[in-house]
């Protein structure tokens, strides 16, 4: 960073080179992910600037998700998440995904339990205005990093409690007959709101990719209506195309 004050005539305010020098750094390699940022009073004398400019460059860079600061232990160069490469062409659940690849699932739950349905929900399930709908909202996670919210609709006759799910709403929906056999995936860009991202652990305004899942029984009845945000830092979703005809 010690070519910050020597660039200094050159007009951009001081803060803003010395955190384009500190990007430029990460860029290139010579702070790695995960690894710690010297001092703040080791830059500044580095760099020859006050302490104030170098706390205004690297707040800055924690905005934009370059550093993290941990409270007591520092400020270091932002984990790279390992990407998911996810098939678009088999059905297949979080939980077995996320074993298949050897990573350790969890969950956090936002929310889950029995409502009246909302018109998307009468609509797509197919209820009845007198039947209710079973809601599962949850942050899916593996490995320690959250990779996805996800929040799932089904019949509450299908689901009379969803409280009683363990961590696998597949394993649930197998025990009881109702895995389903197809499903329609409609993937759309996004960028994250101040809420999701705090839940994903990335700055707000970061890319997601939101995924609709509707999914059937073989009978062709509906049976789960699912709105995931995924990370878009984290997953690569791949198809694999044939020549049609
Ligand atoms: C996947 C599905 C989701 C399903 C969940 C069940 C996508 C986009 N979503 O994440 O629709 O509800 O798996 O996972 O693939 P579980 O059995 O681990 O609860």
């Amino acid at each position: 960073f010690s070519t910050v004050k020597a660039s200094a005539r050159n007009g951009a305010p001081l803060y803003l080179q010395l955190k384009k020098s500190i990007e430029d750094a990460v860029q290139r390699g010579v702070i790695g992910p995960g690894d710690a940022l010297p001092s703040e009073r080791d830059i500044a004398v580095k760099a020859d600037v006050s302490r104030v400019t170098v706390r205004k460059a690297v707040q800055d860079l924690v905005k934009g998700g370059i550093l993290v600061q941990r409270h007591g232990s520092g400020t270091f160069v932002a984990p790279r998440v390992e990407r998911v490469e996810q098939s678009l062409s088999r059905l297949t659940s979080f939980t077995e995904d996320m074993a298949r690849r050897g990573m350790a699932v969890t969950s956090t739950w936002l929310d889950r339990g029995v409502y009246p349905p909302s018109p998307d929900e009468i609509m797509v399930l197919g209820l009845s205005a007198k039947e209710l709908v079973a809601r599962i909202s949850r942050l899916r996670i593996a490995n320690d990093t959250p990779l996805a919210i996800e929040r799932a609709s089904l019949s509450a006759t299908v689901l009379p409690d969803p409280t009683a799910i363990g961590s696998s709403l597949y394993a649930v929906l197998e025990r009881t007959g109702n895995r389903p056999v197809r499903a329609v995936q409609r993937i759309s860009a996004a960028n994250l709101g101040d809420a999701d991202a705090k839940l994903l652990d990335v700055p707000p305004g970061s890319a997601s990719l939101n995924i609709e899942r509707i999914s059937y029984l073989a009978t062709g009845k509906v049976i789960e209506f699912t709105r995931s945000i995924y990370r878009g830092d984290a997953y690569d979703f791949v198809a694999e195309l044939r020549l049609a005809g």
